[in-house]
């Protein structure tokens, strides 16, 4: 929809996807291989099993499956969540949802930026998710002192691209050739910088605290830490992986391998230590691992009922498996995982007809031709039994605070596991926002209603 000569927000997201792929592509070559990994394994996938390639094309996620992935970043201040807030939404992307890390011992709390209106998330799915360091955490003061004033200093954006966040809020949108600049100006933000903020003893120290806050702190930028990829079968790429000589995560994060995909599947590998010149050095003589790889396998979208059936029984394995899921537990856990889920029903009519999934509603032909019947049905029912309308499941958009959690440490190594007093705390991220973040059952539940109102047009009964 461009008005006055604006560019449609989402086609900037879509611009802007694809020129971070490119630079992901030329800093971590991995994530070029693992892409054609993935799209082989994708090709095959659909070709053993056409109903998938077919629900994927009723869906239309079939054209957006290529381009589809997600990236993750995290911030150091209430000032940079606030700006990146804002530059996501010149991409039309909005904060979904809240992820509290540190019931897992990672010393932040995270949204995720996405596009939130099903047409939108056609042209493009791209999403970031984003973590907000919580300095309040660092129990030495002179350390979190020596942090809160490094992390003061830095400024992550581009003149440039200030200027154009603002001229978008002012004008309410973009023309062509400022949007493609935004695009090459906000790339700026997410580029790895060689040049270290601190010196190697500061490294030293910040590290020894915890991997992460040296990730954040030491610094120029918020580099994106990885860009992940959609696969149709997660457990083939995760066997490919190693065909390749990519070593992946011990365990898959998410649910069990079942016949109708639920939420979020996720398995990464470290990438890359990168060189480092810290302050004061004349070469570049430090190394840090800040980028890896990742993997996903999307499932349907879950109500608050399934989604909480979903928690219990993830918690039931990890109960019973009595330790955190790691290499040489692996195969037990995964045992653990499919005797639990046994009770999740695994066939997209019941998680219908038990209300534990979300889906789109469409009129069929059948359907369409019947208007004129008298005698046609007219509750949602009974026009599902007589195949007036069909339903597709939604696709999850959002992540995982466990897996995310599961993903932090495996990259961040194993001395990741701090224990905080202090746990979740909405209201000191929606300050440093700026604003509140939209939950997300709400946005599954409106795309799902709208497209019972698309069926009640197309079928000419408006109380549907
Ligand atoms: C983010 C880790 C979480 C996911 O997909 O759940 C994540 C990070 O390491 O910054 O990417
Ligand atoms: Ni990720």
């Amino acid at each position: 929809m461009a008005t006055q000569g604006f560019v449609d927000p989402s086609d900037i997201r879509a611009q802007f996807s694809r020129v971070m792929s490119e630079m992901y592509k030329t800093e971590v070559p991995l994530y070029g291989d693992l892409m054609e990994l993935v799209a082989d394994v994708n090709r095959q996938a659909m070709a053993d099993h056409p109903e998938i390639e077919e629900h994927l094309r009723r869906t239309g996620e079939l054209s957006r499956l290529d381009m589809e992935r997600h990236g993750a970043i995290r911030v150091g201040t209430a000032e940079e969540l606030c700006t990146i807030r804002r530059l996501f939404a010149v991409m039309g992307m909005s904060p979904v949802g809240y992820y509290d890390l540190t019931p897992a011992g990672v010393p932040v709390h995270s949204t995720a930026f996405r596009a939130v209106h099903e047409d939108a998330l056609q042209v493009s799915p791209f999403r970031v998710f984003t973590s907000l360091l919580r300095l309040e955490l660092i129990d030495n003061v002179e350390l979190r002192e020596l942090a809160a004033q490094i992390l003061a200093k830095r400024n992550i954006f581009t003149d440039r691209v200030r200027e154009l966040i603002t001229q978008f809020e002012s004008q309410g949108g973009l023309n062509q050739d400022d949007a493609d600049e935004f695009v090459k100006e906000a790339l700026e933000t997410f580029r790895w910088h060689t040049e270290a903020t601190v010196t190697n003893a500061q490294y030293q120290q910040l590290h020894d605290q915890h991997r992460l806050i040296a990730d954040v702190v030491a610094f120029k930028g918020p580099h994106i830490n990885h860009l992940t990829p959609r696969t149709l079968d997660i457990d083939e790429v995760q066997s490919g992986m190693l065909g390749r000589g990519i070593t992946p995560k011990a365990i898959v994060e998410g649910p069990p391998r079942r016949k109708c995909p639920i939420l979020l599947r996720q398995t990464s590998f470290k990438a890359l230590q990168e060189s480092v010149r810290f302050v004061g050095e004349a070469s570049v003589n430090g190394s840090h691992t800040a980028r890896f790889g990742e993997i996903e396998q999307r499932g349907t979208a879950l109500t608050p009922k399934g989604r909480a059936l979903y928690d219990e029984l993830l918690n039931a394995a990890r109960d019973e498996l009595g330790e955190f899921p790691n290499e040489e537990n692996a195969v037990r856990y995964y045992e653990l995982l499919q005797k639990h889920f046994q009770r999740f029903p695994d066939s997209y009519e019941v998680m219908h007809d038990e209300q534990l999934a979300y889906f789109r509603y469409f009129a069929t032909e059948k359907g369409v031709k019947a208007v004129q019947d008298q005698d046609r049905p007219r509750t949602l029912q009974a026009l599902i039994q007589a195949g007036h309308i069909e339903f597709e499941p939604l696709v999850y958009e959002d992540f995982l605070p466990v897996s995310a959690a599961g993903i932090f440490q495996s990259n961040l190594g194993d001395n990741a596991q701090a224990h905080y007093a202090l746990s979740s705390n909405q209201v000191d991220f929606h300050a440093a926002l700026g604003s509140t973040v939209l939950n997300e059952l709400d946005l599954y539940a409106t795309t799902q209603q709208r497209s019972l109102q698309e069926c009640g047009k197309a079928l000419q009964l408006p109380e549907l």
